[in-house]
């Protein structure tokens, strides 16, 4: 399996009833800004470098943005300042990340999400988390990554079982979140990821200040740094 067949068996899943009806739901009403788009409505896969040392991860797809474009961090105003801030640290080809033939490009680096569908109020169940893990879990089996950018708490608290899967050793007890905090985990082959933690580019953070330009650009230097080391 590679990484489209991942995209392609993920793409119809169908695990969790609420998400299912919730996704769906959203692409019927539509927003009025968008009424004449046809919206994606499913799981959302991951984008960007099947070979990315990099690997962004955040909550789940936003309800007019990935669950409409069917990209994740695209056509929404995280995306806005995700895809920004990869432009200026050189991942990303173009700096916004509107439709999904916009000729957009990452290099070095994959986005993906812990949970594939729109959430209501962006916010996945622990059981819909729990159960769209295996996916999330094949893709990092699938990517050569060696700095996983997570994105928010709830992103952070939901990787020690996903990495315990992929046969990391976790730390006990495993450090809490905190924006550009870091921690390296070891593989008992001898490999080793670092996971950097950073606020997430949602507009509660980024209009409050809490999350700056500067704060997401040192990030992705620091990601930078790790994944060349
Ligand atoms: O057709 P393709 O070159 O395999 O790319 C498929 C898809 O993935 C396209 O939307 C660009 C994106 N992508 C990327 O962002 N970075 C890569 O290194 C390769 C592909």
């Amino acid at each position: 399996e590679d990484l489209a067949e991942l995209d392609a068996r993920s793409s119809c899943c169908r695990a969790c009833p609420r998400l299912v009806a919730w996704r769906e739901k959203v692409a019927a009403q539509r927003r009025r800004a968008f009424a004449t788009e046809t919206y994606w409505g499913r799981p959302v896969p991951g984008f960007g470098d099947p070979a990315a040392r990099i690997v962004v991860v955040g909550l789940a797809p936003a309800a007019h943005g990935g669950n409409r474009t069917g990209r994740i961090f695209t056509g929404d105003r995280s995306g806005d300042w995700l895809f920004a801030a990869l432009y200026r640290a050189g991942f990303a080809r173009q700096p916004t990340s509107e439709r999904v033939d916009d000729g957009q490009r990452l290099d070095g680096v994959r986005l993906v999400a812990v949970v594939r569908c729109a959430p209501p109020a962006n916010k996945p169940t622990p059981v819909e988390r729990d159960t769209c893990r295996p996916w999330l879990v094949r893709e990092l089996e699938l990517l050569p990554a060696r700095v996983l950018v997570v994105l928010g708490g709830f992103a952070w608290q939901s990787l020690p079982p996903t990495l315990a899967r992929l046969g990391f050793l976790i730390p006990r007890p495993f450090p809490s979140f905190g924006h550009g905090r870091s921690v390296t985990i070891a593989h008992p082959d001898g490999r080793r990821l670092h996971l950097l933690a950073s606020y997430h580019p949602s507009q509660q953070n980024t209009f409050t200040g809490k999350l700056t330009e500067p704060m997401l650009d040192a990030i992705f230097h620091r990601a930078r740094q790790l994944a060349d080391a």
